[in-house]
């Protein structure tokens, strides 16, 4: 047994003697530490936004302008999270040595030091995969990604605060520290590895950025979706035939009604709609996932729908699909979207009717909103 141990320690002594490269200094774990810091700050605050415009306490009203706000913060929180990912890696492979360290704790203080790193390590790389299996369509968890990504993001937030403020007095030191104090080739090669870690970071960013950025879609490679592919060259999240419609939308019963807190209820064909007024607005399409890809949506006006029905100016409108189930068929539009002239209920997209898969008969547009909230197959307006 006890040759065990000393089998073991040796072993431990022999592994931590190979960590001869300068690389896993403190210098370099605490630059890295610098840019992490920048980007989970990013990713945090634009998935609070995203959070917030999805689930909106009842006194917060988000502006329906400027008009492509969402499609920027969630761009920057899913293409930003991506170019962290290098990042991340090389953090990890710079400070893994301590994994080694013995004795594991050497007060309680380091105790509890040891443990928040677990916990920040952890709660990072959770983050970073499942976002990035999220996005890449590969459901592989039993638990709602939305939530758990949600409340890890405070964990690993909560956490990085900590360690930042902890290790304060060091990366102070370690990052103004005079190069002299520096042998030459040690600095050359701190350089040169972490000119390659943003080197890294960087074409991730710019592998994937044509997935919101048009100009740049040809070098989308790396993105999981082309923003151009698909019906009517725009991409679909939920087909008509996933969500069990192919036949419902063939249906000549086909109406639209607007119910509740109206004057006048309305119940209108689809032959009545194309007789309404109809407008023609440019607005993208962003999901949730980083793409965004613009189009020319014609239809009515939200705003001119509720005056005919008589609708209160700050009424709350909930938008009803012919999708029975599914998280999305329901969506909220609080009166800084509805009264927006932007905002229609759109028959066509680019100059023809919209594909069953793009919502056929009508689907909700509207400025500054996530993908998930623009529903599609709109049947039913509910005013309360
Ligand atoms: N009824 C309904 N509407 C929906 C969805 C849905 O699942 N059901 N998905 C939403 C999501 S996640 C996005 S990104 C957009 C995509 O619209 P598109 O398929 O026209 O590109 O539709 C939204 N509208
Ligand atoms: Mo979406």
């Amino acid at each position: 047994m006890t040759r065990r141990v000393a089998a073991g320690a040796e072993f431990l002594r022999s592994v931590t003697g190979r960590f001869s490269s300068r690389l896993h200094s403190e210098r370099v774990a605490a630059q890295l530490g610098l840019w992490l810091g920048i980007s989970f700050t990013l990713a945090f605050a634009t998935g609070l936004i995203s959070h917030f415009m999805q689930h909106p306490p009842a006194w917060l009203l988000w502006p329906s302008r400027p008009v492509n706000l969402y499609r920027i913060t969630q761009g920057l929180h899913v293409i930003g999270g991506l170019a962290t990912i290098p990042l991340l890696l090389a953090k990890l492979w710079t400070v893994y040595p301590k994994l080694w360290q013995r004795p594991l704790f050497r007060s309680p203080s380091h105790a509890v030091e040891r443990a928040l790193v677990l916990v920040l390590v952890g709660a990072s790389l959770f983050q970073l995969v499942t976002g990035l299996l999220n996005i890449s369509y590969a459901y592989l968890w039993p638990f709602s990604f939305p939530a758990a990504h949600y409340w890890t993001s405070y964990l690993l937030y909560g956490a990085l605060i900590i360690h930042v403020v902890n290790e304060w007095a060091k990366i102070r030191g370690r990052i103004w520290m005079r190069e002299e104090a520096e042998p030459p080739a040690a600095a050359a090669a701190r350089r040169r590895f972490l000119g390659t870690v943003v080197t890294a970071s960087g074409l991730t960013a710019l592998l994937t950025v044509g997935e919101t950025y048009a100009p740049l879609s040809r070098l989308a490679v790396l993105a999981p979706r082309n923003p151009h592919i698909g019906p009517q060259g725009v991409p679909v999240n939920k087909t008509a035939a996933a969500a069990g419609l192919t036949a419902t939308l063939r249906d000549p019963g086909y109406r639209l009604t607007v119910t509740g807190a109206v004057h006048t209820d309305l119940s209108l064909t689809y032959t009545d709609l194309q007789r309404l007024p109809q407008h023609t607005v440019r607005l993208p399409i962003s999901c949730v996932e980083g793409w965004s890809v613009v189009a020319d949506w014609t239809g009515i006006r939200l705003r001119d729908l509720m005056s005919r029905a008589g609708a209160a100016s700050d009424a709350v409108l909930t938008v009803e699909s012919l999708q029975m189930g599914g998280g999305y068929r329901t969506s909220e539009v609080r009166w800084p979207h509805w009264r927006d002239p932007l905002t229609v209920l759109a028959l066509q997209i680019n100059g023809s009717p919209l594909a069953p898969d793009h919502g056929y008969p009508l689907r909700l547009i509207a400025p500054n909103r996530p993908g998930v909230l623009q529903t599609k197959w709109v049947t039913r307006v509910i005013v309360s």
